[in-house]
């Protein structure tokens, strides 16, 4: 069986899917730490974990495309990757389909159930693509990709792949990296062992784990991935009228957040000054920094601002997630309260009031305000 050699995982893991394993922490522990702990990190694998040595290990690098097209074609170890200058960004990566659960509320979409732990913030390692690229002579070019395929192969021996713009890879700020460490850990099985690619800002699906193969292409990738998922469409379409090819790739994603504590229909402890505390993640791709994040708990009569906590990195290259907090006054006769939070980036873009007019048959880019109705008590 292909599964015979699946990793442990941790426990509190909550599986969307088995096989492949599909699982989130428990969004109450998400917002504990600035770090995603590595064993609670969601995962998202989409076909069996295969099994890599790294001493054996070697990653092909192609130039099928550009100036230098056919010049330059290498194969790496793994001890080539890290005698290069290593290079660390935090980045949270987030999966397309995050809170999809919600969004499948106002209409099923096709997807796995995830509530809004298909997220996570970690410190990673490895070597700049960029390097590696412009060591072998790939010069700039908008017209090009870079693709990425996996060692993890679907029944037709095709493998995972995806791809992001050229110069996503090449941009300096863009901090993308052959990573090998995960909050200074080697990487697990589960997170790319030995490595994977690491594309912050970018949507989780071109962060590709146990990449074995690198090509600068005029094309995009295409896998099943790039080309027929992983892309948005209008509320309207529907299964009998959606054209793939005409959907852009979702490369970095829109602004969200979520309340990860109280969870829903917690009974919340009122402060004896008439408080509760709320504490949540926002984060917005294309290395946009959370500027604030709005909380009400009278839909929408009173905000009230929450404090960050955050990299101080600057706006277009502040990959990681903030965490944040607020104090929200409750009313003293008040017995159960629904509590909205809305996420503002750099470029002041805001997530959408409701997922009515976001909905997609995938149920990607799912990041209306996140709302959760707890019971009080005091
Ligand atoms: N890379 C490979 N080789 N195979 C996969 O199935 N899943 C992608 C991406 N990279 C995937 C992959 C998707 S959709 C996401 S959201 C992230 O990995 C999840 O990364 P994680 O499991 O480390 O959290
Ligand atoms: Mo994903």
């Amino acid at each position: 069986s292909p599964w015979a050699n699946e990793p442990k995982r941790h426990a509190l893991l909550k599986p969307a899917a088995e096989r492949p394993f599909n699982a989130e922490p428990p969004l109450g522990m998400l917002a504990e730490k600035f770090y995603t702990p590595n064993e609670l990190f969601y995962i998202r694998n989409h076909l069996p974990v295969p099994t890599l040595q790294d001493d054996d290990y070697g990653l092909e690098i192609e130039i099928s495309a550009g100036k230098h097209a056919g010049t330059a074609e290498r194969t790496l170890s793994f001890e080539d990757i890290k005698r290069l200058p290593k290079h660390t960004v935090t980045a949270a990566i987030m999966c397309g389909g995050n809170r999809r659960s919600e969004m499948t509320r106002v209409k099923p979409v096709k997807g796995l159930s995830w509530g809004a732990g298909a997220v996570g913030n970690a410190k990673w390692s490895g070597a700049r693509l960029s390097d590696l690229l412009v060591a072998m002579g790939v010069q700039p070019d908008e017209r090009l990709h870079v693709i990425f395929e996996g060692a993890d192969l679907d029944p037709t021996a095709h493998p995972y792949a995806a791809s992001i713009p050229l110069s996503k890879a090449l941009d300096p700020r863009g901090d993308v990296i052959l990573a090998y460490e995960m909050n200074d850990e080697p990487l697990t099985r589960d997170h790319g062992f030995p490595i994977r690619a690491i594309v912050p800002g970018v949507v989780g699906a071109r962060n590709v784990k146990w990449l074995t193969r690198i090509v600068v292409s005029d094309q995009e990738s295409d896998s099943h991935w790039q080309q027929n998922d992983y892309k948005g469409f209008s509320p309207s379409t529907d299964w009998d009228t959606v054209d793939f090819s005409l959907a852009a790739a979702i490369q970095a994603m829109p602004v969200t957040s979520a309340i990860c504590t109280p969870m829903p229909d917690e009974r919340v402890r009122v402060s004896g000054d008439g408080h509760i505390t709320v504490r949540g993640y926002a984060w917005s791709g294309g290395g946009r920094r959370i500027v604030r994040v709005d909380l009400t708990a009278d839909a929408g009569a009173t905000w009230h601002v929450a404090e960050l906590e955050q990299e101080d990195l600057p706006d277009g290259r502040h990959y990681g997630w903030s965490l944040w907090t607020a104090r929200i006054p409750v009313k003293e006769q008040q017995k159960e309260l629904e509590i909205w939070a809305k996420a503002v980036d750099s470029a002041y873009n805001v997530q959408p009031e409701s997922f009515e007019n976001i909905w997609n048959l995938r149920g990607v880019l799912s990041n209306a305000y996140h709302r959760v109705k707890v019971k009080l008590i005091r």
